[in-house]
């Protein structure tokens, strides 16, 4: 079967009645960034319904003030014995700012909606007006919320490893370690169940911390200042910024195409807020932890996601070029050399089966194709898309891939995996 359809397959499976799981096994409800690159694939399958149906159920799940949760417990009573963290360790009714038809989390995660819904539109040879002008004032209040709560000059701040979508990645050792004494939770968790390897997961220190963290923001009443305030994980994030950005643009675009006014941000110096004075890598921005003010260095692509933005200096594309020729070289004896790791194999936190550690991911390479396209780089971009799709075909529709050998890890079936292979393949 081609390529294309396994993928619509892969999709169709997954649906289920409005919204998509991330994958059947592992996880059984609908999560924020994955529902924006699941409705990009819908989109490429000139699916308009399931494409604005994504949308709308992970509208369901908005706070009043605009924050866009990562999960979204649709049939939470069916399910709820089948994930952990459930519903009830959230309570996200503790904020008068919950919605009340649907249960949720309490933290968010990239924020790619604006982004998504613009490519999705793209896609589609047609589309309802209408239903997009309903649907804007939510994008629009979720890009506000970013800008009046988490942003310094277009640098976002994330509340949590999983606000980052990169859970374990070693990017979050550094501040977890001053988060205060950890709670043990970890006897709760239920993917150690569903998955071959164990060892491919987070560890249980990590639950551990992920669950102490869960406890404070609760005892902040997920309040956006008394957080700001009080809470002791807060790190400027390359990739929430980038996306943040990159939505801005997007929200204006489509808000113009409807004559609708649009008040997004325009004074945004990323390259400012994330140069790293005292680095001498060849793309010198890195995360910045805020709570510990310190630069969080980490050899992965992390500082590539400018590219989706729209100002990026000359200076910053030849830095890119560099750094993509010296991947490359670095890269050259394994068979997808232009794809990237999600911990580099060269660098000492590197653990090539281990989730955040070190695979890679079909949604960053993904996000970094689309920069490279979008500045004309596309000596790369055409790479990164010609082994996207290479993998894919040869080792399956896996969640994640092991950077040496290429084989397929984790969840199989995996929805973004399909509907970027789809957009891909547009
Ligand atoms: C916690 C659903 C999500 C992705 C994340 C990925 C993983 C959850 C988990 O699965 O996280 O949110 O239980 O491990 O890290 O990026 O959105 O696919």
């Amino acid at each position: 079967m081609e390529l294309r359809e396994r993928a619509q397959q892969i999709l169709n499976m997954n649906w289920r009645n409005g919204y998509t799981v991330p994958s059947q096994k592992l996880y059984p409800f609908q999560w924020n960034w994955d529902s924006g690159f699941i409705a990009i694939g819908y989109a490429a399958m000139q699916n308009e319904q399931y494409f604005w149906q994504e949308i709308e159920y992970l509208i369901k799940g908005q706070w009043q003030n605009g924050f866009l949760p990562h999960i979204i417990y649709h049939n939470e009573e069916k399910y709820r014995d089948q994930y952990f963290p459930n519903a009830d360790v959230w309570a996200s009714s503790i904020s008068g700012d919950a919605p009340e038809s649907v249960k949720t989390s309490g933290i968010a995660q990239p924020p790619v909606l604006a982004f998504a819904l613009q490519r999705g539109l793209r896609h589609l040879q047609s589309y309802d007006q209408e239903r997009l002008r309903t649907i804007l004032p939510s994008v629009a209040q979720l890009q506000s919320f970013y800008r009046n709560t988490r942003n310094s000059q277009g640098a976002i701040s994330i509340y949590h490893p999983w606000e980052s979508g990169m859970d374990n990645s070693p990017l979050w050792d550094f501040p977890l370690q001053h988060i205060g004494e950890l709670q043990k939770w970890h006897h709760l968790r239920r993917d150690l169940e569903k998955v071959d390897d164990p060892s491919m997961r987070p560890t249980h220190k990590d639950y551990d911390a992920y669950l102490t963290l869960v406890d404070h923001l609760k005892t902040c009443n997920y309040d956006p200042e008394t957080i700001r305030k009080k809470y002791p994980f807060q790190v400027k994030d390359i990739l929430a910024s980038a996306f943040f950005i990159a939505g801005e643009q997007s929200l204006a675009e489509m808000q113009r195409s409807l004559d609708i006014p649009t008040n997004t941000a325009t004074d945004v110096d990323w390259q400012k807020m994330f140069h790293d004075p005292t680095s001498d890598d060849t793309l010198p921005y890195h995360n910045y932890d805020v709570c510990n003010r310190k630069f969080l260095p980490l050899e992965c692509p992390y500082a590539l996601f400018f590219l989706l933005t729209d100002h990026v200096s000359d200076q910053y594309k030849q830095q890119v070029n560099t750094f993509l020729q010296q991947h490359q070289q670095k890269m050259s004896e394994y068979p997808y050399p232009n794809l990237h790791a999600s911990v580099y194999p060269w660098s000492a936190k590197f653990v090539p089966n281990c989730y955040w550690k070190g695979p890679m991911w079909i949604n960053i390479n993904w996000t970094i194709y689309c920069g490279l396209k979008k500045h004309g780089l596309t000596k790369w971009s055409t790479k990164i898309r010609e082994q996207i799709l290479k993998i894919v075909d040869e080792q399956g529709f896996y969640e994640y891939f092991h950077p040496i050998s290429g084989e397929g890890l984790g969840a199989d079936n995996f929805s973004w995996t399909a509907a970027l292979v789809l957009d891909l393949l547009n």
